[in-house]
């Protein structure tokens, strides 16, 4: 019982800093934090869970997609680039030559501007070459309206309003 307690608390040490489980927070346009993005590594694809601030988004629908390159560091964060996308597939999950292994479901923002989300990418990594972790890292965008699934190439989701960086 007590190797079984011992291994179990090593464990659960070693998750935050381990390639399983990353912690990242999101900055708003001002660069100021408006919340955080939990994702855990698993079997089948990325779990994520987007936990936003009341005020952080205006109310409503919001676009949402891993961006290629780990840089959240310019207003409107144009430096994260496009969206990840190694099969070179088309954008939109409504669209019969995407989506992009990168595409997400929108978030919903309360009335207040909050959002509690738990998202799923299939496929996705937290370390290897496609990984959120790799050479250069990458970035979990937030836009500042809804992604059709459909427009290229984001789904006439706009600006950039939130941030999150994945870095080794
Ligand atoms: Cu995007």
């Amino acid at each position: 019982m007590r190797k079984f307690l011992l291994a179990a608390a090593v464990l659960a040490l070693s998750l935050p800093g381990s390639a399983l489980a990353q912690s990242a927070d999101v900055v708003g346009p001002k660069m100021a934090k408006i919340g955080k993005i939990d994702v855990k590594d698993g079997p089948h694809g990325l779990v994520l869970t987007v936990e936003l601030e009341k005020g952080a988004l205006k109310p409503g629908a919001h676009g949402i997609h891993v961006h290629e390159h780990g840089d959240c560091s310019d207003e409107g964060f144009k430096n994260s680039k496009g969206h990840v996308n190694p099969s070179k597939t088309e954008h939109g999950f409504l669209n019969p030559k995407g989506p992009h292994p990168s595409d997400l479901p929108n978030i919903w923002a309360h009335e207040d501007g909050s959002v509690l989300a738990e998202l799923f990418v299939p496929g996705m990594k937290v370390s290897g070459d496609n990984g959120l972790q790799d050479a250069d890292g990458s970035a979990i965008v937030i836009h500042a309206n809804p992604d059709d699934h459909t427009t290229q190439p984001i789904g006439g989701a706009g600006d950039r309003v939130g941030c999150a960086l994945f870095k080794k």
